[in-house]
């Protein structure tokens, strides 16, 4: 029961048309304005490709740094899950070609008609030299990062940083994605929006994946939590995991709800994913369960700012440096 549900095709937005016809207007990096749409002209057509900077047979994608008009870009594509709703027009509607057939054994290259034949596409332009390092496929080590560790290397390093999350202001601000906000409580202090990532077309359940962006500008990551975020987490718990039911009809029994540290942007934010989908990140060298987070602080009100985390960082991280510097690798 539980699993048709779970298994059926998200309905359409009714606002589809709505957003088709209204463009939304988000503020980039720069400040400048940029225009979203939705059927319009393939800036890809003058992508030019320098590198693969990693790709993935079993997930299906590829990950490309080029430029597009003499501007720094990475390009992903992915191809995506085939939908159960989607097999009887996939079935009927496709061109079926002969490649081998040995006894009761038939192979076929199925061509799909377009519409079923999409490629998930994400466009990061103009990036910069982070934006490639992470996508290119590196080493990993395990650091351990104390208290200590924490405010004489890790922090002044991300502040000296300055990672933008003029992103996240967007969504803040209903400045981007605003049609696509799934709940929102605009308390200032326990307040949240929670959407979906970028990494989730939305197409099918099984790979959901949503995030909770918190209200607060001031929490940059899990180290900053005290016993005083505790009415902040608990809500985000709660009201995300109902929203989730009501919107996606999964119950928090199939939701793996939890923190990244190190975040790959420093505004607190919760991930919510699937369980059974194995999103990237979702590991335990990286992932903290919000159950957990809570209970912890409940224990000890300065558990984050104290004990001992571990987090990998690839070979290239700018932070991997500075702990090799301070002979903490
Ligand atoms: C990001 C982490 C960040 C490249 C890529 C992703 N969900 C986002 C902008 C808008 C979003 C996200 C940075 C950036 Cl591929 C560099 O992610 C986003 N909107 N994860 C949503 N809904």
């Amino acid at each position: 029961m539980a699993d048709t549900a779970a298994k059926r095709e998200i309905e359409k937005p009714v606002n589809e048309e709505i957003q088709q016809v209204k463009r939304a207007k988000a503020e980039d990096e720069n400040g400048r304005g940029a225009e979203q749409e939705s059927g319009c002209e393939n800036i890809l057509s003058g992508f030019k490709t320098s590198k693969v900077l990693s790709d993935s047979a079993r997930e299906k994608n590829i990950f490309i740094h080029g430029k597009i008009a003499d501007q720094d870009a990475v390009v992903i594509l992915e191809k995506t899950p085939i939908r159960e709703d989607s097999l009887a027009e996939l079935l009927s509607g496709s061109t079926l070609k002969l490649e081998m057939r040995n006894d009761i054994y038939c192979t076929y290259r199925l061509q799909a008609p377009p519409q079923l034949n999409e490629i998930k596409t994400t466009v990061v332009c103009p990036a910069t030299e982070k934006h490639v390092k992470k996508y290119q496929r590196k080493e990993s080590f395990l650091v351990e990062e104390t208290g200590e560790d924490y405010r004489f290397i890790t922090l002044p390093y991300i502040q000296q940083q300055s990672f933008s999350v003029q992103w996240v202001y967007n969504i803040l601000e209903k400045k981007a994605e605003a049609e696509r906000i799934v709940y929102e409580d605009p308390d200032p202090d326990v307040g949240f929006v929670l959407l979906p990532d970028f990494k989730w077309d939305q197409k099918q359940v099984d790979d959901l994946y949503l995030i909770a962006i918190v209200q607060k500008r001031d929490i940059k990551s899990l180290r900053d939590l005290t016993s005083e975020h505790l009415p902040l987490l608990q809500n985000i718990f709660q009201k995300g995991k109902e929203a989730i039911l009501q919107r996606y009809a999964l119950p928090a029994s199939k939701l793996r709800v939890y923190l990244h540290y190190q975040p790959s942007y420093y505004h607190l934010h919760v991930h919510f994913t699937k369980l059974g989908y194995e999103a990237p990140g979702c590991g335990v060298e990286r992932a903290h369960l919000l159950a957990d987070v809570i209970q912890n602080l409940w224990s000890d009100p300065r558990y984050y700012s104290t004990r001992t985390l571990y987090f990998p960082l690839r070979a290239d991280d700018g932070l991997l440096s500075k702990f090799k510097e301070a002979e903490r690798l």
